[in-house]
């Protein structure tokens, strides 16, 4: 067996990895470059897309390649535990915040949303489970919370 170098961005278009070449397509975006989606928009139903991989981060002229998404799940409809009800509203001082009688830390001095995410909820389910730090166990609660500013953050 002769080793055999790993593809990664500088691997060109033809190459033995993919069959892109034996169907033409390596030899069409040799000869066409810019026709590479440029321009386009695309609409895209899915679940769980990762928006901070890598590849899906900037198009080929540099521009942001995910510009907008919409979750088609009701909250109130779906008994979906992944929804957490953001109603209630701490404000921290002096870098924390009391919330239901838990003393938590806080980036800024601000207003914020705060609810608890329970890894044991037995409506949990698929890639998820019901480990969500995967720590080997399911009684995990986690304090989620949303500060309003100059920018969004969930800590
Ligand atoms: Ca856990
Ligand atoms: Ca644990």
């Amino acid at each position: 067996m002769i080793p055999q170098p790993v593809p990664d961005a500088s691997t060109p278009n033809d190459n033995p990895y993919m069959p892109i070449r034996d169907i033409g397509a390596s030899q069409f975006m040799a000869a066409n470059p810019t026709w590479d989606g440029r321009g386009v928009t695309i609409g895209i139903v899915d679940t769980g897309i990762s928006l901070d991989h890598p590849s899906l981060l900037t198009t080929s002229t540099g521009e942001r390649k995910i510009i907008d998404w919409v979750t088609g799940t009701d909250p109130f409809t779906e008994n979906d535990p992944t929804w957490l009800n953001m109603q209630a509203l701490v404000t921290a001082s002096g870098g924390t915040f009391v919330w239901d009688g838990v003393t938590y830390t806080a980036p800024a001095d601000k207003e914020y949303r705060i609810a608890l995410f329970v890894e044991g909820d037995p409506r949990l389910g698929g890639e998820v489970g019901s480990n969500v730090n995967r720590d080997g166990d399911t009684t995990d609660i986690f304090a989620v919370a949303v500060g309003y500013g100059q920018q969004r953050r969930v800590r």
